[in-house]
């Protein structure tokens, strides 16, 4: 094949990589992505005429597609996911290791022919602004048309970035469904395989993910580039990659504050990037939903940019009731996996506003009805939409030198024992909530059985020995100083006995952000407990909201009993990590246990 031909790049060592992973796999065609909507809309139509995608109604959503996965391939698959470091040690007791030389074996022998029968795509993209100072480059290799449209709404996908790889380097990413088609053979709708490798190579920026089609584990800018690839640089060069929503909130007298949220998979982060304030005056404006990477600026103070150009949201429980800006964001220009069809060629899924419809087909293109007794969206149907289309969209989200964080925000799905919100002592007891994080399961890791603890929501992404991180998060307080963001742990999730929610959520999470702000101006107060400052009674605006006085107190309360239950688990938390817990930790928890008496 010749591959240097039509190439938009003459950088030897590209043109080799390229021609070697054709040369493995063998594609019938190699084609050189551009990122143009032209190339968006032939993408969209070849998934469509090839069976795999349809056109939405386009009077109801314009230029918008359905997909439907396979029941195989409908999430993360963490048991797959594995760091290559060069020592065992450096993956941590957290992540799946395997020798690099022993996994690029395995992965070239699964890899001989899998794209025969299929188009090589090579797309250029860059994670954040183009030219930003924080911004990174990568080239996905995939022979997924899906992959490609995906990745043009979720990051930056051009032809420039060939330039500012020259400058920069950038992130080798091969992908592949790992279905070849044998001459005549006709392809599925969803092609995958059962046999999944989602691996990183640390030590050379290398990405290799085998065998499936979904989020994550394919769109690689993502999890594998964007936070696994890119933690093991930031703890490198002294920067952060962190699995966290950005958004500004506005007070009524014009000040900005920035706030950097992470929450496990599926625990609220979209939502929480794009709230409607239910506080009077007081302003939301979303930056990033997932991710985001912060270096410390010449003045001291982190600044966080979103690397990110898209949302790739849960749909299930996404409506104007609970989420509006999300789905205003979804109006037009987007994909849909799995999510549930209407007679009318529009989207549905569990929890949408309005009567359920009478008759779907679901997310497996059978048809449903109320009685089907079977969720009509599969829980974790994704929407992927581009962040520009969202109407609470910062102006600011694409400043190339990102924006300085006031407030680090940890949290999880917690029905019992965790406040609604505790303020860390100081930045090193953030550290330590952070990394004793904990949450409940959720679709979006369906390998997740029980409570786990996830520290930063990192657990399933971080590229190194997690004990490590911690002390990264240590380091990076010593370095911030009295700059450094003042760190607050929050629980939407708290249940009562009847298992009715006792926090309405949402919107009015806006409450406790205000809360926060008034912390960092130093003009409300707080109550010492043992595990945090928590607000005072009528410190949290409620104007208008009917939340009872005593589920407020059971909102707030810290049961010093059941707190006490919970020692031992995070106790062997911590040792699990072994030599490489750091120390800073451990004197966390043990005044922490004192506190506790
Ligand atoms: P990933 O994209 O997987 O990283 O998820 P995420 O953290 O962005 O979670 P998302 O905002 O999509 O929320 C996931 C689920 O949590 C949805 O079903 C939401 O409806 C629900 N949720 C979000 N915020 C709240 C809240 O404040 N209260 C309650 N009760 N549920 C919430
Ligand atoms: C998550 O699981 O945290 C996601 C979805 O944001 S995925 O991109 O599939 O990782
Ligand atoms: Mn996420």
């Amino acid at each position: 094949m010749s591959i240097g031909e039509n190439a938009p790049t003459k950088n030897a060592e590209i043109l080799q990589w390229v021609e070697e992973v054709a040369a493995l796999t063998t594609p019938d065609k190699v084609e050189w992505s551009d990122g143009s909507k032209e190339e968006w809309s032939r993408l969209a139509q070849l998934c469509v005429d090839g069976g795999s995608a349809q056109w939405l109604n386009s009077e109801k959503r314009p230029n918008s597609l359905l997909f439907r996965s396979v029941p195989a391939d409908v999430a993360r698959v963490e048991g797959r996911t594995y760091i290559c470091s060069e020592k065992e040690a450096d993956a941590g007791p957290t992540n799946n290791w395997c020798d690099p030389v022993e996994m690029k074996k395995t992965l070239t022998d699964i890899s001989k022919g899998c794209m025969k029968g299929r188009t090589m795509y090579v797309i250029p993209f860059a994670m954040g602004p183009m030219g930003g100072p924080v911004t990174q480059y990568g080239i996905e290799i995939s022979d997924s048309p899906y992959v490609v449209i995906n990745m043009q709404i979720m990051a930056r996908v051009s032809l420039d970035v060939y330039t500012e790889i020259e400058k920069k380097g950038y992130v080798k990413c091969v992908h592949t469904v790992g279905y070849p088609l044998a001459d005549g053979q006709e392809d599925v709708s969803w092609p995958c395989n059962e046999e999944k490798y989602i691996t990183h190579f640390p030590s050379e920026n290398m990405i290799w993910s085998f065998g499936s089609g979904y989020g994550g584990n394919a769109l690689l800018g993502k999890k594998c580039f964007a936070l696994r690839i890119a933690s093991t640089m930031a703890k490198k060069e002294g920067w952060m990659a962190e699995h966290m929503l950005i958004l500004r909130l506005t007070n009524p007298e014009g000040k900005n504050y920035h706030v950097a949220a992470a929450f496990p998979s599926a625990c609220g982060k979209t939502n929480l990037a794009m709230l409607q304030s239910t506080v009077e005056g007081w302003k939301v404006e979303c930056i990033g939903d997932d991710i985001a990477w912060m270096k410390q600026g010449p003045d001291g103070r982190l600044y966080a940019i979103n690397p990110e150009a898209g949302f790739f949201g849960v749909a299930p429980g996404t409506s104007m009731a609970s989420n509006p800006m999300a789905l205003k964001s979804l109006d037009e220009n987007c994909i849909f996996t799995n999510v549930a069809l209407t007679d009318d060629g529009d989207v549905w899924w569990e929890d949408m506003d309005g009567p359920v419809p009478s008759h779907l087909i679901d997310w497996k293109g059978n048809d449903w009805t109320p009685e089907s007794g079977e969720k009509a969206a599969h829980p974790n149907a994704r929407f992927t939409a581009p962040a520009a289309q969202c109407p609470v969209i910062c102006p600011d989200w694409e400043k190339t030198e990102g924006v300085p964080i006031d407030v680090f925000i940890f949290g999880g799905r917690r029905t019992s024992i965790v406040p609604l919100v505790h303020e860390a002592f100081d930045f090193a007891h953030g550290a330590y909530l952070g990394a004793t994080a904990a949450s409940e399961p959720t679709a979006a890791a369906l390998d997740v059985k029980a409570i786990r603890r996830d520290p930063y929501a990192m657990l399933p992404f971080c590229g190194y020995d997690m004990g490590d991180y911690m002390q990264h998060w240590l380091d990076m307080g010593e370095k911030l100083g009295d700059k450094a963001p003042k760190c607050f742990y929050v629980n939407w999730f708290r249940k009562t006995a009847e298992g009715k929610w006792l926090w309405p959520g949402f919107g009015d999470n806006s409450r406790v952000l205000k809360w926060m702000c008034e912390r960092v101006e130093g003009t409300v107060g707080a109550q010492e407990t043992a595990i945090g400052m928590i607000p005072n009674e009528g410190d949290i605006d409620l104007t208008g909201l009917d939340v009872s006085a005593e589920d407020m107190a059971e909102l707030l309360k810290v049961d010093t009993a059941e707190w006490k239950s919970e020692l031992d688990s995070v106790k062997g938390h911590l040792e699990r990590f072994g030599d490489t817990c750091p120390k800073g930790m451990m004197d966390q928890y043990e005044a922490l246990k004192a506190r506790l008496g």
